[in-house]
């Protein structure tokens, strides 16, 4: 581009007055839309290699040699015996649910998506919410004593943002109170908790490589375990309990992942560092961009575990910015940068837990705070450093005029207007 050119596009995204936003009336920052969650890609090549040989071998599904393939690579990398994949995370959910025998009460966070609670409630079983820690956003140890009741079966923390929860604090739980424990882990892939991988910790652990996840495999999932006997059981359950042909020995549903999905999930594989690589420069550079920018906080990954730097995490202290996350969440929309809530606003406010619970906010004040507060970035290799910089561009220019943006906003804004 020539220096010009440099400096049109520059000019197009400095904003300086409160007029040149796009929400004000102003030209967007970027011409296209910048997603949270936009998948990474591996070698096209290579995919497209598998996937010929997938139609030349006419073995499309049913643990094929690439499912196969697939499952022992993703327990070599969680340090596990055994690797079940499945279609999706909420079918790995459900299913280790309930070879796992929780009934009753389980108790899980709110501040999650929806999916671990409803893997719950499909099978009839409570989902008991329970407050996190305000540092970690993962369950609070000492609020899930509190949840205990002569109902609870089970215990499922999340590794939410990849950050492992307090393992040893609710390993200690389970194993003093008799309650089955096993992990969300659907963001936490090639994460660790003290060194060890996560994938081990409980009696199971759950994936998702869902097409926003840092690698994916289109649609995904898997359940990770050391226990011989429930991986067994899984393997039978995810495939109708199915012992062989015309044997049914247990119950069970469709749960099975695809050729063509595993084949997309070893090509990811192969470009796995080249993923976190990007995304741990991602959240370097935002760090860089947004420091010392009052009220703005960017959520760290400890430096002393591995992680996969897959969620750029913001909390917004309002009192400090004078403007609200639902507010930067509007102006960035308006800029084309999809910011996103998660976990908004906490699967206890959202159906059908809000009608059966209505009073659960009571006991969860911080992720009600928490959940006010988070808003996620795009990050990931669709995006690049003048998309970032110009994403923290707009952040500061808002809240530095913080006060009046809102004065503006609410003056502009029709009555009962909400941001997504
Ligand atoms: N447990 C936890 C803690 C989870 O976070 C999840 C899933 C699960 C369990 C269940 O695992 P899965 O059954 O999904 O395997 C997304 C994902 O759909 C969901 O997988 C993920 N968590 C959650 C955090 O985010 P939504 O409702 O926010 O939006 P979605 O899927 O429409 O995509 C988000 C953005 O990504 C879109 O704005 C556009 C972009 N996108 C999406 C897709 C699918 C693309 O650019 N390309 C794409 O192909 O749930």
């Amino acid at each position: 581009m020539s220096r010009e050119g440099a400096l049109l596009v520059r000019a197009k995204q400095e904003k300086q007055e409160l007029e040149d936003l796009a929400v004000f009336g102003g030209e967007p920052s970027l011409d296209d839309k910048l997603y949270v969650g936009r998948p990474n890609i591996g070698d096209r090549e290579r995919l497209l290699e598998r996937i010929n040989d997938i139609l030349d071998r006419r073995w499309l599904t049913n643990s094929g040699h690439y499912v196969q393939e697939f499952e022992q690579k993703i327990a070599e990398m969680a340090g596990t015996r055994h690797c079940i994949a499945t279609c999706n995370g909420t079918v790995a959910l459900e299913l280790a649910i309930r070879a796992l025998n929780m009934t009753g009460e389980v108790i899980v966070p709110s501040f999650t998506f929806i999916a671990t609670a409803h893997a719950l409630q499909w099978q009839e079983i409570t989902p008991v919410f329970c407050d996190i820690d305000p540092r970690t956003h993962t369950l609070d140890p000492k609020q899930v004593e509190r949840m205990i009741t002569p109902r609870t079966t089970g215990i499922i923390a999340v590794h939410l943002w990849g950050r492992a929860c307090n393992v040893d604090a609710l390993e200690e739980i389970a194993r003093s109170r008799g309650l089955t424990l096993m992990f969300d882990a659907a963001h936490a892939f090639g994460c660790t908790y003290r060194g060890r991988k996560i994938g081990s910790f409980g009696r199971a652990e759950v994936f998702s490589f869902h097409a926003t996840k840092f690698f994916n495999t289109f649609e995904g999932g898997a359940i990770t375990t050391n226990d011989d006997d429930l991986a067994a059981k899984l393997r039978l359950m995810k495939n109708f309990g199915f012992a062989g042909y015309d044997k049914v020995i247990y119950i069970g549903t469709n749960g099975k992942m695809s050729e063509v999905s595993a084949a997309m999930g070893l090509t990811s594989l192969e470009s796995i560092d080249e993923f976190i690589g990007v995304n741990r420069g991602n959240h370097a550079q935002y760090g860089e961009e947004l420091g010392g920018l009052r009220g703005v906080r960017l959520i760290p990954y400890d430096p002393d575990e591995q992680c996969n730097y897959q969620y750029l995490v913001l909390e917004i202290d309002e009192e400090e910015t004078q403007i609200s996350r639902d507010d930067l969440v509007q102006l960035l929309w308006a800029e084309n940068v999809l910011a996103r809530r998660y976990f908004y606003p906490g699967c206890h406010r959202m159906e059908p837990y809000r009608s059966y619970y209505p009073h659960a906010g009571l006991m969860l004040p911080v992720t009600e705070r928490v959940a006010a507060r988070v808003m996620l970035l795009p990050t990931g290799t669709a995006i690049g450093h003048a998309d970032i910089r110009t994403i923290c561009q707009i952040l500061r220019f808002a809240v530095t005029h913080g006060a009046d943006v809102t004065q503006m906003l609410r003056s502009s804004r029709p009555p009962g207007m909400v941001t997504r």
